[in-house]
């Protein structure tokens, strides 16, 4: 029997949309909140329950958005706050809620906040940031930037350095300033007053600085690291249990952190004491399974079977009874899932997108799905440099390849695996120019396979990975063992296969998927192992599973 509180945002599925790449209403080349409204009922009929919408807030768009100069304003180019009420009200009206990113360990340079702050020492609003004297002719200490460089940046008027955990236009906020906390705190509020239903908190747990010493410098790397003083401190777990009293507490809310770290460090943010949040985003199955070399994510390393479901079996395990987790492959910082954990060959692209669908889905904790996943879009591949957008990849080409320590062709390489820009081409509506996207020129090229891989063609097709996707939504909110069923990792080490149980009131599901392009031995594939619910091929072998064959088996004790 499990004793699993039952809540809402437990239940739920997320669809996670990039508005600048999702749908553009007016032929400028850039999504809009109109083009999100004009595709509700394309989200409907998948049956998702939340979206979750990356920053929408004025921004000049250093980082698409994550630079935010004024939170309670819709970015130009996206539209007005009255297409945001519309918006809203349309989720509404068709079931669904919507969580807003929360962007606030660090703002714009353009924010009114920093422009004042950099007025001068003496400024009300100096204390808003980090700023610090320089230290033997140079930078305060020796953090990096998560975006190559240092972490700091000289302001000659002042004569002091402000810090930016990420890049030089995205200012860390002060949040030891309790001004800084009472500030986002009301603006959160405003939020939840206007209707929105949660947040996704970027970075989240980075707002509290504990120091300021100089980081370990790994072998190799240019730069100390800020982590041991700003990743996952006491601090930051006061602020967050103090906007829980404060903010979060007077709604009914999705609150979910990027939060990173291992498996303690997600107990503590997301306990089932309800202090803090319901809900963090592991990286240990994304981003720490490239972390190397001294480069970073940017390596040839690629997502080995035994490595992901070793990271996976853990999270699932070590959390259950003691925290909510999310199960997620992709987000607008990852690679494409197909290309990256499946494989994106024509033969094998809509197999392995549906059994990486299947596995995410029969997890415990909540679902995000993100934008075009459920159609198997692949990566971009650009061919050259021009072709991205992503100030991580300008920075990156700066320190690496313009200084001469990386070959131009490595890096390109390593950009068409791992790089944000793959989830970040337009979502692929139909086979019409631009793949229905826009009517003007795309702000980021779209990717080719258009033609083939579309939501039009996908919704005609019975037996498209988008119609696989609403059968698996389907099945978590049919049976509660998908939600609230206690998870054991089975075969845990099988060549091809990954495969678990959950385990509810005397039921019991079995999950069995082939990461492989082989046909895999395995004796759970038999009709005595349960009852077929869901499957991506048709007929089966006993004792087999076909390449990246999924099955899931339900049986009554
Ligand atoms: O990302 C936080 C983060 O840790 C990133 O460094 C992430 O690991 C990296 O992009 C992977 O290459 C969040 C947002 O999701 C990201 O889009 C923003 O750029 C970043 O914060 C700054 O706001
Ligand atoms: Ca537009």
């Amino acid at each position: 029997m499990s004793m699993e509180k039952h809540a809402w945002w437990k239940e739920a599925v997320v669809y996670q949309i990039y508005p600048r790449s999702f749908a553009d209403s007016n032929g400028d080349g850039i999504g809009d909140l109109n083009g999100i409204t004009a595709h509700l009922d394309y989200l409907k009929q998948l049956g998702v329950d939340v979206i979750w919408v990356s920053p929408i807030y004025a921004s000049p768009n250093d980082d698409n958005g994550y630079d935010i100069s004024d939170y309670r304003a819709i970015m130009a180019e996206f539209g007005t706050m009255e297409d945001f009420d519309r918006m809203l009200e349309g989720i509404h009206a068709r079931g669904m809620k919507l969580v807003m990113d929360l962007v606030a360990n660090h703002t714009s340079d353009e924010h009114a906040w920093f422009v004042e702050s950099r007025k001068g020492r003496d400024n009300p609003y100096r204390d808003f940031y980090i700023w610090r004297d320089g230290k033997d002719g140079g930078a305060p200490n020796n953090w990096g930037s998560c975006f190559s460089g240092s972490a700091w940046e000289y302001d000659a008027a002042s004569g002091q350095y402000y810090l930016h955990l990420f890049s030089r236009k995205q200012p860390d906020l002060n949040w030891a300033n309790p001004k800084v906390r009472d500030a986002v705190f009301d603006m959160m509020k405003w939020w939840c007053d206007k209707g929105i239903d949660g947040f996704r908190m970027d970075v989240i747990s980075m707002i509290g600085k504990e120091n300021y010493d100089d980081g370990p410098v790994a072998p190799g790397a240019l730069y100390g690291s800020f982590i041991p003083s700003c990743q996952h401190t006491e601090t930051t777990h006061r602020y967050l249990r103090e906007m829980r009293r404060r903010v979060l507490d007077r709604y009914d809310l999705l609150t979910v952190g990027e939060a990173g770290g291992g498996t303690a460090d997600a107990i503590r943010y997301s306990s089932v004491d309800g202090s803090e949040l319901n809900m963090t985003f592991g990286f240990e199955h994304t981003d720490d399974i490239n972390d190397h070399t001294e480069l970073g994510k940017w390596s040839d390393h690629g997502s080995p079977l035994a490595e992901v479901r070793a990271v996976l079996n853990r999270w699932q395990t070590d959390l259950q009874g003691k925290a909510w987790g999310t199960s997620y492959m992709s987000n607008h910082d990852q690679p494409r899932q197909v290309s990256r954990f499946g494989n994106d060959s024509p033969l094998w692209r809509e197999k392995s997108a549906k059994m990486l669908g299947t596995l995410l889905h029969m997890m415990r904790g909540t679902v995000f799905v993100y934008q075009g996943e459920e159609l198997g879009m692949t990566n971009a591949y650009f061919k050259s440099l021009d072709d991205y957008r992503d100030v991580e990849v300008f920075n990156a080409w700066k320190q690496w390849v313009e200084s001469g320590r990386i070959h131009p062709q490595d890096m390109l390489r390593w950009y068409g695996r791992i790089a944000r820009d793959n989830a970040r081409t337009p979502m692929q509506w139909d086979a019409s120019a631009n793949a229905g996207f826009t009517t003007g020129t795309p702000w980021i090229r779209v990717t080719p396979n258009y033609l083939e891989i579309n939501a039009e063609a996908e919704v005609r097709d019975p037996d498209s990975v988008f119609h696989y996707y609403r059968k698996l939504i389907a099945l978590r909110h049919r049976h509660p063992i998908v939600v609230y069923g206690d998870y054991v990792p089975l075969l845990t080490d099988d060549p091809q296969v990954y495969a678990f149980r959950r385990e509810l009131d005397g039921e019991t599901l079995t999950v069995l998927c082939n990461w492989t392009d082989r046909t895999a031995p395995c004796a759970l594939s038999d009709e005595s192992t349960g009852e077929e619910w869901i499957s991506n091929y048709p007929e089966h072998k006993p004792g087999f599973l076909f390449p990246y064959e999924a099955r899931v088996l339900w049986k009554k004790a």
